[in-house]
């Protein structure tokens, strides 16, 4: 038997214990495919409406007419399902606990506490001129302000736009001119690892471009008690912003549609996309997909490892979680540090039962040996998750046998930016897991594979993944560019949303996503355009023409191989590969670090002069004996000089 034939079953106990059990799958995924508008009725009451709706769903995939719409006329506020309504239940349970950076550093946040926190910083912000509809930018180290501020911005009704601590200051001024921010929220400097990371000055260096003209105030966090440039007529401390305020603020009557954040994502072509994100749907989604595939039981302490900088920690940190009325655990640092145990030792620490992580994290920790995780016992733990990327089965295998103890099943979750929630995991009390599958959809989701012309494909078979219907988690547009939205997920099969991960399904009917089909890089689980790379390098006067492929990597899954034509009087010198580097991580961020960089005097193109990446790709993967027709190349010799230069690893 193949690895990949293994199969985990589904634990009796866990089962007869779980929200869902397999009968219970099968009859509700059932019905919410026969009457979405009974089924999603019922799933939005979990949360609390001003006024209830009477709409459920009015959703239309037509290319001439993309529109999608959930609970369209009821009112709700997202801070107050997160907050009020836990107040006389569990006021004094914990929301948040926050370990540090250093070990020697937590915190406890109570949903009172907590509760209070938001107003007064909500107050704070109107109090600088913040009112509903703003768009109000987050550049936050992984402290429990950044849930504060998330929430204060929902609570008066104003839209954030989270950027995370590792992009730089360009990606921070283009994010703040696509979405006309006029309130950047950010810190002094963050910590992790140890090191100091430089948040305001990156944004005083973001807002120093000419361009970059809306922002009226920043809001600074005192973290570390770094210095920085002060900047009195734009620049207020966060704890000078919340002094003497009102810890009372009522929460803005929002309607289901209004925008709770946009959040900005890499694409095939062109510069990231916000993607606009509303609140009635959204919050339903999150609540209820955090609750069944995670099978949260009230008093467990749930942690997910993302930075809330990413969609995982916006639906799966802070959104689905306090909306249930969790203890959410929010971590500073990183996995590594200061031990390469410490993700164990803070399971032990706080008792962890879910513990939610990416694959690149479980194959850094598997890199260093079995005994990496001999300082934590782990016995808390009661179910496993992994996101952002496809985990291959010995990186599973090594995360139920190694971290869990080999006790805990493991959710492997594939979702997408655009997605707000969980698509398809294994619901740990339904459905049987085998390691490297994702297993099957969550109620109310219809994922099907079309080959390249769009036709559906039945039965066990490969292809593009689409979606044939709405879920109320899904995004609704792109910020500003309604068009940008249908072109890129709806014109490519007409009627259906196009995900652009490619995937396999087998007998089972279980779900197998294989990876990007498009121009999309997944590094360490982050997403990368490689347009966006390209456009960044060719901005070097060194760089005449760049093209940027993914290759194989042990831990991050996949690495960054660029090939660059030099322009006239540069010489391919190791000083200038270094130097490149340096100039991708200025331009967009430490997260689109190249791993390697070859010169090449010249590209393999088609007659037409499209680049053929498919063969670069291979040359990158050292794959070079199938290189496939290359008969459409315009000058063949281009790719045997590339492969007696490729670069040895
Ligand atoms: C949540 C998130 C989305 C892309 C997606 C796919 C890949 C995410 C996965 C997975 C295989 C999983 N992806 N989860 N691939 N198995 N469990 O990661 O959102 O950053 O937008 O990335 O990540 O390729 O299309 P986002």
């Amino acid at each position: 038997m193949s690895e990949q034939d293994k199969v985990y079953p589904v634990n009796p106990d866990l089962a007869a214990k779980a929200w869902i059990d397999q009968a219970r799958y099968e009859q509700m995924y059932q019905q919410s495919i026969d009457d979405p508008e009974g089924f999603w009725g019922e799933q939005g009451k979990r949360l609390d409406w001003f006024k209830p709706y009477n709409k459920v769903k009015h959703t239309s995939y037509d290319p001439h007419n993309v529109d999608i719409r959930w609970f369209e006329d009821g009112t709700l506020n997202a801070a107050y399902n997160c907050l009020d309504r836990h107040l006389a239940e569990r006021g004094d349970e914990v929301a948040i606990i926050w370990e540090g950076d250093d070990p020697n550093e937590d915190r406890k946040i109570t949903y009172r506490e907590l509760h209070r926190e938001v107003c007064q910083f909500a107050n704070g912000l109107k109090k600088l001129g913040a009112k509903k509809g703003d768009v109000i930018t987050l550049y936050m180290p992984m402290v429990p302000e950044a849930a504060v501020a998330m929430l204060a911005c929902a609570r008066i009704g104003a839209v954030h736009s989270v950027v995370f601590g590792g992009f730089s200051p360009d990606a921070i001024g283009s994010r703040i001119v696509n979405s006309n921010s006029n309130i950047v929220i950010t810190s002094d400097e963050g910590l992790r690892g140890g090191k100091r990371i430089p948040l305001k000055e990156n944004v005083d260096e973001a807002l120093a471009n000419p361009e970059v003209k809306t922002v009226e105030k920043v809001i600074v966090l005192k973290r570390t008690g770094g210095d920085i440039d002060w900047h009195d007529h734009r620049d207020v401390w966060y704890h000078d912003a919340i002094a003497g305020v009102s810890d009372e603020c009522p929460a803005e009557e929002m309607n289901a549609e209004d925008p709770l954040f946009i959040l900005y994502t890499s694409g095939s072509t062109g510069a990231p996309k916000g993607l606009k994100h509303t609140t009635g749907g959204y919050l339903v989604y999150a609540a209820m997909t955090h609750q069944y595939v995670f099978d949260y039981k009230p008093g467990e302490v749930y942690w997910c490892t993302a930075d809330v900088g990413w969609i995982t920690g916006h639906s799966y940190i802070v959104y689905g979680p306090l909306a249930n009325g969790a203890t959410t655990l929010m971590f500073e640092g990183v996995p590594s540090y200061p031990t390469s145990g410490r993700m164990g030792e803070v399971c032990d620490k706080h008792q962890v039962s879910i513990l939610y992580t990416a694959p690149t994290a479980v194959r850094a920790l598997m890199a260093q040996g079995e005994h990496v995780m001999d300082s934590s016992k782990r016995d808390s733990l009661r179910i496993l998750g992994s996101v952002g990327e496809p985990i291959n089965p010995e990186a599973w295998e090594w995360f139920h046998r190694v971290i869990g103890n080999g006790r805990c099943p493991i959710v492997d979750t594939w979702w997408q930016t655009e997605t707000g929630g969980i698509l398809i995991a294994p619901l740990p009390g339904a459905i049987a897991q085998k390691p490297g599958s994702a297993t099957l959809p969550f109620f109310g989701v219809q994922p099907a594979l079309v080959d390249n012309e769009g036709h559906i494909l039945e039965g066990a078979t490969e292809g593009n993944l689409v979606l044939l219907d709405s879920w109320p988690g899904q995004g609704r547009s792109i910020w500003g560019d309604h068009d940008r939205f249908v072109q890129t997920y709806f014109s490519t099969y007409k009627g259906m949303y196009f995900t652009g991960d490619g995937c396999r399904r087998d007998d089972d009917g279980y779900y197998w996503i294989t990876g990007r089909v498009d121009d999309v890089l997944n590094v360490s689980g982050h997403r990368m355009g490689t347009a966006e790379i390209e456009s960044a390098m060719v901005a070097h006067p060194a760089v005449a023409e760049a093209a940027v492929v993914g290759f194989p990597h042990d831990i991050k899954g996949q690495g960054i191989y660029v090939y660059v034509i030099l322009a006239d009087g540069y010489e391919p010198e190791e000083d200038l590969q270094k130097e490149l580097v340096k100039w991708v991580r200025k331009e967009i961020g430490p997260i689109a670090s190249p791993d390697l960089v070859q010169f090449t005097p010249g590209l393999p193109k088609t007659r037409s002069g499209k680049i053929m990446r498919r063969i670069l790709r291979k040359i990158a993967a050292n794959e070079t004996d199938g290189l496939g027709d290359t008969s459409t190349l315009a000058d063949p010799s281009v790719v045997d000089e590339l492969i007696d230069q490729r670069l040895n690893r």
